[in-house]
Protein backbone atom coordinates (compact mmCIF):
# COMPACT_ATOMS: atom_id res chain seq x y z
CA UNK A 1 0.00 0.00 0.00
CA UNK A 2 3.22 2.06 0.15
CA UNK A 3 2.88 3.35 -3.16
CA UNK A 4 -1.05 5.06 -2.58
CA UNK A 5 0.27 6.72 -0.22
CA UNK A 6 1.72 9.35 -2.62
CA UNK A 7 -1.16 9.98 -4.34
CA UNK A 8 -3.31 11.66 -1.37
CA UNK A 9 -1.68 15.38 -1.25
CA UNK A 10 -2.88 16.32 1.75
CA UNK A 11 -0.75 13.59 3.40
CA UNK A 12 2.41 15.10 2.50
CA UNK A 13 2.28 17.88 5.11
CA UNK A 14 3.41 19.10 8.43
CA UNK A 15 0.91 20.20 11.06
CA UNK A 16 2.01 21.42 14.77
CA UNK A 17 5.44 21.35 13.52
CA UNK A 18 5.41 17.59 12.70
CA UNK A 19 4.63 15.32 9.77
CA UNK A 20 0.95 14.58 10.08
CA UNK A 21 -0.32 11.50 10.92
CA UNK A 22 -3.90 10.89 10.20
CA UNK A 23 -5.72 8.24 12.07
CA UNK A 24 -9.69 10.02 11.72
CA UNK A 25 -10.30 7.73 9.24
CA UNK A 26 -13.76 6.48 9.93
CA UNK A 27 -14.61 10.52 10.63
CA UNK A 28 -13.34 10.87 6.58
CA UNK A 29 -11.17 9.79 4.81
CA UNK A 30 -8.79 12.06 2.63
CA UNK A 31 -8.93 12.02 -1.05
CA UNK A 32 -6.53 10.63 -3.78
CA UNK A 33 -5.34 12.69 -6.31
CA UNK A 34 -7.83 10.92 -9.04
CA UNK A 35 -10.68 12.13 -6.89
CA UNK A 36 -9.78 15.63 -7.15
CA UNK A 37 -9.01 15.50 -10.71
CA UNK A 38 -12.00 13.97 -11.30
CA UNK A 39 -14.35 16.67 -9.72
CA UNK A 40 -12.01 19.50 -10.83
CA UNK A 41 -12.17 18.22 -14.26
CA UNK A 42 -16.20 18.18 -14.60
CA UNK A 43 -16.17 21.95 -13.29
CA UNK A 44 -13.09 22.80 -15.75
CA UNK A 45 -14.94 21.17 -18.34
CA UNK A 46 -18.38 19.69 -18.05
CA UNK A 47 -20.08 21.26 -15.87
CA UNK A 48 -24.05 21.62 -16.73
CA UNK A 49 -27.44 20.26 -15.45
CA UNK A 50 -28.21 16.66 -15.93
CA UNK A 51 -31.05 15.19 -17.50
CA UNK A 52 -32.82 18.35 -19.27
CA UNK A 53 -30.42 20.29 -21.29
CA UNK A 54 -30.32 19.15 -25.38
CA UNK A 55 -26.99 20.99 -25.39
CA UNK A 56 -23.01 19.15 -25.08
CA UNK A 57 -22.42 20.27 -21.84
CA UNK A 58 -25.43 18.70 -20.32
CA UNK A 59 -25.18 15.43 -22.62
CA UNK A 60 -22.04 15.00 -20.95
CA UNK A 61 -22.47 15.77 -17.77
CA UNK A 62 -25.64 13.19 -18.01
CA UNK A 63 -23.46 10.84 -19.26
CA UNK A 64 -20.81 11.02 -16.65
CA UNK A 65 -23.60 10.72 -13.82
CA UNK A 66 -25.14 7.80 -15.41
CA UNK A 67 -21.83 6.17 -15.86
CA UNK A 68 -21.19 6.72 -12.25
CA UNK A 69 -24.17 5.14 -10.80
CA UNK A 70 -23.18 1.81 -13.18
CA UNK A 71 -19.55 1.92 -11.59
CA UNK A 72 -21.35 2.52 -8.15
CA UNK A 73 -23.81 -0.45 -9.61
CA UNK A 74 -21.31 -3.15 -9.86
CA UNK A 75 -18.80 -1.97 -7.53
CA UNK A 76 -21.46 -3.03 -4.91
CA UNK A 77 -22.95 -6.50 -7.17
CA UNK A 78 -26.55 -4.82 -7.29
CA UNK A 79 -28.71 -6.34 -9.87
CA UNK A 80 -29.66 -3.09 -11.35
CA UNK A 81 -29.09 0.21 -12.01
CA UNK A 82 -31.92 1.65 -10.90
CA UNK A 83 -31.47 0.37 -7.36
CA UNK A 84 -28.88 2.54 -6.68
CA UNK A 85 -29.89 6.29 -5.26
CA UNK A 86 -28.20 9.10 -5.23
CA UNK A 87 -28.32 10.84 -1.77
CA UNK A 88 -25.91 12.80 0.63
CA UNK A 89 -24.78 10.08 2.29
CA UNK A 90 -25.43 7.09 4.85
CA UNK A 91 -27.51 9.62 7.19
CA UNK A 92 -29.94 10.73 3.96
CA UNK A 93 -30.56 7.54 3.35
CA UNK A 94 -31.63 5.82 6.19
CA UNK A 95 -33.79 8.76 6.66
CA UNK A 96 -35.59 8.28 2.86
CA UNK A 97 -36.18 4.46 4.19
CA UNK A 98 -37.73 5.34 7.67
CA UNK A 99 -39.81 7.96 5.85
CA UNK A 100 -40.82 6.41 2.60
CA UNK A 101 -40.98 2.86 3.35
CA UNK A 102 -41.50 3.10 7.09
CA UNK A 103 -44.70 5.27 7.02
CA UNK A 104 -46.56 3.11 4.25
CA UNK A 105 -45.55 -0.25 5.92
CA UNK A 106 -45.96 0.02 9.76
CA UNK A 107 -48.50 -0.10 12.13
CA UNK A 108 -48.94 0.39 16.01
CA UNK A 109 -47.54 -2.68 17.51
CA UNK A 110 -44.97 -3.49 14.71
CA UNK A 111 -41.40 -3.49 15.90
CA UNK A 112 -38.03 -2.32 14.46
CA UNK A 113 -35.18 -4.23 15.90
CA UNK A 114 -31.90 -2.30 16.36
CA UNK A 115 -28.59 -3.19 17.70
CA UNK A 116 -26.73 -1.20 20.47
CA UNK A 117 -23.82 -0.56 18.34
CA UNK A 118 -26.07 1.60 15.89
CA UNK A 119 -24.50 5.16 14.94
CA UNK A 120 -26.99 7.79 15.61
CA UNK A 121 -28.04 8.19 12.34
CA UNK A 122 -29.51 4.78 12.58
CA UNK A 123 -31.54 5.48 15.60
CA UNK A 124 -32.61 8.57 15.49
CA UNK A 125 -34.86 8.26 12.38
CA UNK A 126 -36.66 5.22 13.47
CA UNK A 127 -37.39 6.96 17.08
CA UNK A 128 -39.22 9.42 15.24
CA UNK A 129 -40.92 7.27 12.73
CA UNK A 130 -41.90 5.26 15.96
CA UNK A 131 -43.25 8.34 17.12
CA UNK A 132 -45.58 8.47 14.27
CA UNK A 133 -46.44 5.42 13.58
CA UNK A 134 -47.05 3.84 17.21
CA UNK A 135 -44.14 0.93 16.05
CA UNK A 136 -41.90 0.23 18.71
CA UNK A 137 -37.82 0.00 18.71
CA UNK A 138 -36.18 -2.97 20.29
CA UNK A 139 -32.39 -3.56 21.02
CA UNK A 140 -29.87 -6.16 20.26
CA UNK A 141 -27.64 -5.94 23.14
CA UNK A 142 -23.73 -5.86 23.07
CA UNK A 143 -21.44 -7.99 25.40
CA UNK A 144 -18.82 -6.73 26.98
CA UNK A 145 -16.29 -7.53 24.27
CA UNK A 146 -18.74 -4.79 21.88
CA UNK A 147 -20.21 -8.08 19.84
CA UNK A 148 -24.03 -8.27 19.33
CA UNK A 149 -25.48 -10.87 22.05
CA UNK A 150 -26.48 -12.85 19.61
CA UNK A 151 -28.24 -15.70 22.06
CA UNK A 152 -30.63 -12.82 22.75
CA UNK A 153 -31.74 -12.51 18.97
CA UNK A 154 -34.34 -15.22 19.12
CA UNK A 155 -36.49 -13.59 21.66
CA UNK A 156 -36.13 -10.12 19.58
CA UNK A 157 -37.00 -10.94 16.29
CA UNK A 158 -40.47 -12.53 15.67
CA UNK A 159 -43.39 -11.97 13.46
CA UNK A 160 -43.91 -8.58 14.84
CA UNK A 161 -40.35 -7.28 13.51
CA UNK A 162 -40.53 -5.42 10.67
CA UNK A 163 -37.43 -4.16 10.03
CA UNK A 164 -34.03 -5.16 11.23
CA UNK A 165 -31.19 -2.08 11.14
CA UNK A 166 -27.69 -3.10 11.79
CA UNK A 167 -24.50 -1.68 10.99
CA UNK A 168 -21.88 -3.71 9.40
CA UNK A 169 -19.09 -2.05 11.07
CA UNK A 170 -19.36 -0.25 14.06
CA UNK A 171 -17.74 3.12 14.15
CA UNK A 172 -17.33 3.37 17.40
CA UNK A 173 -15.95 -0.32 18.34
CA UNK A 174 -14.48 -1.80 14.89
CA UNK A 175 -16.96 -4.85 15.59
CA UNK A 176 -17.62 -6.48 12.30
CA UNK A 177 -21.35 -7.94 12.69
CA UNK A 178 -22.06 -11.28 11.24
CA UNK A 179 -24.67 -9.58 8.57
CA UNK A 180 -25.29 -12.47 6.76
CA UNK A 181 -26.64 -14.61 9.40
CA UNK A 182 -28.72 -11.57 10.89
CA UNK A 183 -30.73 -11.04 7.20
CA UNK A 184 -31.21 -14.93 6.81
CA UNK A 185 -32.77 -14.73 10.39
CA UNK A 186 -34.78 -11.13 9.59
CA UNK A 187 -35.77 -13.01 6.34
CA UNK A 188 -37.02 -15.82 8.28
CA UNK A 189 -39.81 -14.04 10.00
CA UNK A 190 -40.53 -11.93 7.06
CA UNK A 191 -38.51 -8.84 8.38
CA UNK A 192 -36.79 -6.77 5.78
CA UNK A 193 -33.09 -5.46 6.45
CA UNK A 194 -31.10 -2.14 6.32
CA UNK A 195 -27.53 -2.68 6.48
CA UNK A 196 -25.86 0.59 7.20
CA UNK A 197 -22.51 0.11 5.26
CA UNK A 198 -20.79 3.49 6.17
CA UNK A 199 -17.87 2.41 7.55
CA UNK A 200 -17.80 -1.34 6.05
CA UNK A 201 -17.56 -0.16 2.35
CA UNK A 202 -14.05 0.99 2.32
CA UNK A 203 -12.58 -1.91 4.30
CA UNK A 204 -13.90 -5.21 2.91
CA UNK A 205 -15.74 -6.45 -0.02
CA UNK A 206 -19.74 -6.39 -0.28
CA UNK A 207 -21.62 -8.30 -2.41
CA UNK A 208 -25.51 -6.62 -2.11
CA UNK A 209 -26.70 -9.65 -4.35
CA UNK A 210 -24.80 -12.48 -2.57
CA UNK A 211 -26.34 -11.15 0.73
CA UNK A 212 -30.20 -10.69 -0.27
CA UNK A 213 -30.01 -7.34 1.68
CA UNK A 214 -33.09 -5.58 1.18
CA UNK A 215 -31.85 -1.77 1.86
CA UNK A 216 -27.85 -0.68 2.16
CA UNK A 217 -26.57 2.79 2.57
CA UNK A 218 -22.92 4.19 2.64
CA UNK A 219 -21.32 7.69 2.46
CA UNK A 220 -18.35 8.38 -0.25
CA UNK A 221 -16.67 10.60 1.72
CA UNK A 222 -16.06 7.56 4.27
CA UNK A 223 -14.41 5.92 0.76
CA UNK A 224 -12.10 8.18 -0.62
CA UNK A 225 -14.78 10.13 -1.72
CA UNK A 226 -16.35 13.26 -1.83
CA UNK A 227 -18.61 14.63 0.95
CA UNK A 228 -22.25 15.25 0.29
CA UNK A 229 -22.63 12.33 -1.43
CA UNK A 230 -23.45 8.48 -0.70
CA UNK A 231 -26.06 6.09 -2.21
CA UNK A 232 -29.00 4.09 -0.95
CA UNK A 233 -29.34 0.78 -2.50
CA UNK A 234 -32.94 -1.10 -2.53
CA UNK A 235 -34.47 -4.07 -3.79
CA UNK A 236 -36.36 -2.64 -7.23
CA UNK A 237 -39.43 -4.27 -5.86
CA UNK A 238 -39.51 -2.57 -2.72
CA UNK A 239 -38.14 0.97 -4.09
CA UNK A 240 -40.95 0.60 -6.55
CA UNK A 241 -43.69 0.39 -4.23
CA UNK A 242 -42.54 2.78 -2.18
CA UNK A 243 -43.69 6.31 -2.43
CA UNK A 244 -41.59 9.44 -3.31
CA UNK A 245 -39.24 10.91 -0.09
CA UNK A 246 -38.88 14.77 -1.45
CA UNK A 247 -40.80 16.49 -3.99
CA UNK A 248 -39.30 18.29 -6.83
CA UNK A 249 -37.89 18.96 -9.99
CA UNK A 250 -36.42 15.10 -12.35
CA UNK A 251 -38.74 12.92 -9.52
CA UNK A 252 -41.45 13.86 -11.86
CA UNK A 253 -43.60 12.67 -15.01
CA UNK A 254 -46.10 15.22 -14.80
CA UNK A 255 -47.15 17.65 -13.07
CA UNK A 256 -50.33 19.69 -12.70
CA UNK A 257 -52.44 21.67 -9.91
CA UNK A 258 -54.54 18.89 -9.53
CA UNK A 259 -52.44 15.95 -9.20
CA UNK A 260 -48.49 14.83 -10.54
CA UNK A 261 -47.38 11.59 -11.50
CA UNK A 262 -43.69 10.02 -10.81
CA UNK A 263 -41.04 9.56 -12.20
CA UNK A 264 -39.18 5.49 -12.52
CA UNK A 265 -36.81 4.64 -10.76
CA UNK A 266 -33.85 5.92 -9.96
CA UNK A 267 -35.11 9.45 -10.67
CA UNK A 268 -38.52 8.75 -7.90
CA UNK A 269 -36.03 9.32 -5.15
CA UNK A 270 -33.58 11.95 -6.32
CA UNK A 271 -35.54 15.16 -6.35
CA UNK A 272 -33.79 18.59 -7.25
CA UNK A 273 -30.22 19.07 -9.19
CA UNK A 274 -27.81 16.54 -7.24
CA UNK A 275 -24.26 16.87 -6.24
CA UNK A 276 -23.21 15.86 -10.22
CA UNK A 277 -19.34 16.59 -9.27
CA UNK A 278 -19.79 14.70 -5.71
CA UNK A 279 -21.39 11.30 -7.88
CA UNK A 280 -18.70 11.72 -10.89
CA UNK A 281 -15.74 11.81 -7.59
CA UNK A 282 -17.54 8.86 -5.81
CA UNK A 283 -16.99 7.12 -9.50
CA UNK A 284 -13.66 7.85 -9.60
CA UNK A 285 -13.00 7.05 -5.61
CA UNK A 286 -14.71 3.42 -6.19
CA UNK A 287 -12.53 2.85 -9.35
CA UNK A 288 -9.47 3.69 -7.27
CA UNK A 289 -10.83 1.35 -4.58
CA UNK A 290 -11.18 -1.75 -7.24
CA UNK A 291 -7.53 -0.57 -9.23
CA UNK A 292 -6.15 -1.37 -5.62
CA UNK A 293 -8.63 -4.46 -4.26
CA UNK A 294 -10.68 -4.56 -1.11
CA UNK A 295 -8.60 -7.72 -0.63
CA UNK A 296 -5.47 -6.33 -0.22
CA UNK A 297 -6.49 -3.05 1.61
CA UNK A 298 -8.48 -5.58 3.97
CA UNK A 299 -5.21 -7.90 4.54
CA UNK A 300 -3.00 -4.77 5.13
CA UNK A 301 -5.63 -3.33 7.39
CA UNK A 302 -5.95 -6.08 9.29
CA UNK A 303 -1.93 -6.00 9.82
CA UNK A 304 -2.39 -2.37 11.06
CA UNK A 305 -5.12 -3.36 13.86
CA UNK A 306 -2.93 -6.10 14.76
CA UNK A 307 0.47 -3.83 15.31
CA UNK A 308 -2.17 -1.50 17.01
CA UNK A 309 -3.60 -3.50 19.53
CA UNK A 310 -0.18 -5.67 20.32
CA UNK A 311 0.68 -2.00 21.08
CA UNK A 312 -2.44 -1.39 23.36
CA UNK A 313 -2.37 -3.90 25.16
CA UNK A 314 1.59 -3.73 26.17
CA UNK A 315 0.82 -0.15 27.23
CA UNK A 316 0.07 0.16 30.80
CA UNK A 317 -3.53 2.29 31.78
CA UNK A 318 -4.78 1.82 28.50
CA UNK A 319 -8.12 -0.13 28.14
CA UNK A 320 -8.94 -0.94 24.70
CA UNK A 321 -13.21 -0.62 24.02
CA UNK A 322 -14.27 -3.26 21.57
CA UNK A 323 -12.41 -6.40 21.80
CA UNK A 324 -14.59 -8.45 19.83
CA UNK A 325 -13.34 -11.34 17.87
CA UNK A 326 -14.34 -9.96 14.00
CA UNK A 327 -12.72 -5.99 13.72
CA UNK A 328 -11.71 -3.81 11.71
CA UNK A 329 -9.60 -0.65 11.30
CA UNK A 330 -10.93 1.23 14.62
CA UNK A 331 -9.08 1.09 18.02
CA UNK A 332 -11.36 2.77 20.36
CA UNK A 333 -9.71 3.12 24.31
CA UNK A 334 -9.26 5.19 27.16
CA UNK A 335 -6.54 6.02 29.27
CA UNK A 336 -6.36 5.90 32.44
CA UNK A 337 -6.55 9.16 34.56
CA UNK A 338 -6.65 11.20 31.22
CA UNK A 339 -9.64 12.43 29.49
CA UNK A 340 -9.81 11.38 26.11
CA UNK A 341 -10.74 14.82 24.61
CA UNK A 342 -7.43 15.90 26.44
CA UNK A 343 -5.75 12.62 24.45
CA UNK A 344 -7.08 14.28 21.30
CA UNK A 345 -5.53 17.52 22.05
CA UNK A 346 -2.08 16.17 23.16
CA UNK A 347 -1.78 14.12 20.52
CA UNK A 348 -2.56 16.59 17.74
CA UNK A 349 0.16 18.69 19.11
CA UNK A 350 2.32 15.63 18.10
CA UNK A 351 0.72 15.98 14.55
CA UNK A 352 -1.23 12.96 14.97
CA UNK A 353 -5.17 13.27 14.62
CA UNK A 354 -7.37 10.71 16.04
CA UNK A 355 -11.00 11.56 17.70
CA UNK A 356 -12.37 11.75 20.85
CA UNK A 357 -15.30 11.84 21.91
CA UNK A 358 -18.74 9.70 21.94
CA UNK A 359 -18.45 9.16 18.48
CA UNK A 360 -22.11 9.72 17.53
CA UNK A 361 -22.79 6.50 19.15
CA UNK A 362 -24.47 7.16 22.90
CA UNK A 363 -26.12 4.21 23.75
CA UNK A 364 -21.78 2.63 23.23
CA UNK A 365 -20.54 4.71 25.83
CA UNK A 366 -23.27 4.07 28.05
CA UNK A 367 -23.05 0.33 27.46
CA UNK A 368 -19.62 0.54 28.21
CA UNK A 369 -20.27 3.46 31.61
CA UNK A 370 -17.52 5.85 29.93
CA UNK A 371 -18.54 9.23 28.60
CA UNK A 372 -16.19 9.13 25.63
CA UNK A 373 -13.25 7.24 24.46
CA UNK A 374 -10.69 7.87 21.63
CA UNK A 375 -10.50 6.65 18.25
CA UNK A 376 -7.83 6.00 15.70
CA UNK A 377 -9.23 4.79 12.48
CA UNK A 378 -6.81 3.41 9.55
CA UNK A 379 -7.09 3.62 6.19
CA UNK A 380 -5.08 1.64 3.07
CA UNK A 381 -2.39 4.62 3.33
CA UNK A 382 -1.90 4.02 6.77
CA UNK A 383 1.60 2.35 7.95
CA UNK A 384 3.07 0.79 11.48
CA UNK A 385 5.13 3.96 11.45
CA UNK A 386 2.11 6.13 11.67
CA UNK A 387 1.17 3.54 14.81
CA UNK A 388 3.95 3.90 16.43
CA UNK A 389 3.98 7.68 16.31
CA UNK A 390 0.39 7.24 17.99
CA UNK A 391 2.10 5.42 20.45
CA UNK A 392 4.92 7.55 21.13
CA UNK A 393 2.33 10.52 21.49
CA UNK A 394 -0.17 8.16 23.53
CA UNK A 395 3.09 8.03 25.90
CA UNK A 396 3.50 11.57 26.06
CA UNK A 397 0.06 12.38 27.06
CA UNK A 398 0.69 9.80 29.94
CA UNK A 399 3.51 11.38 31.23
CA UNK A 400 2.47 14.77 31.10
CA UNK A 401 -0.57 13.61 33.83
CA UNK A 402 1.64 11.22 35.80
N1 LIG B 1 -23.22 5.17 10.16
C1 LIG B 1 -22.00 4.95 10.70
C2 LIG B 1 -21.64 3.58 11.18
C3 LIG B 1 -21.09 6.00 10.77
O1 LIG B 1 -19.88 5.77 11.29
C4 LIG B 1 -21.46 7.28 10.31
C5 LIG B 1 -20.53 8.45 10.43
C6 LIG B 1 -22.73 7.43 9.74
C7 LIG B 1 -23.57 6.36 9.69
C8 LIG B 1 -23.18 8.73 9.18
O2 LIG B 1 -22.52 9.01 8.00
P1 LIG B 1 -22.76 10.40 7.23
O3 LIG B 1 -21.76 10.37 6.14
O4 LIG B 1 -24.17 10.38 6.74
O5 LIG B 1 -22.52 11.46 8.23
N2 LIG B 1 -19.55 8.32 11.43
C9 LIG B 1 -18.70 9.26 11.86
C10 LIG B 1 -17.67 9.00 12.78
O6 LIG B 1 -17.45 7.91 13.27
N3 LIG B 1 -17.00 10.13 13.02
O7 LIG B 1 -17.54 11.12 12.28
C11 LIG B 1 -18.60 10.58 11.56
Amino acid sequence: MRAYRDEFPVLHQQVRGKPLVYLDNAATTQKPQCVIDAVSRYYRHDNANVHRGVHALSERATAQYEAARTTIQQFFNAAHRHEIIFVRGATEGINLVANSWGMSNLRPGDEILLTGMEHHSNIVPWQMLCERTGAVLKVLPIDDDGALCMDALPQLITERTKLLGVVHLSNALGTINPIASLIEKAHAVGAKVLVDGAQSAAHMAIDLQALDVDFFVTSAHKMYGPTGVGILYGKASLLDAMPPYQGGGDMILTVSFEASTYNSLPYKFEAGTPNIAGVIGFAAAVNFLQKIGLVGIAAHEAMLLDHATKQAERFEGLRLIGTAAEKASVLSFVMKGVHPHDLGTIVDAQGVAIRAGHHCAMPVMQRFGLPATARASFALYNNEADIDALFCALDKAQRMFA
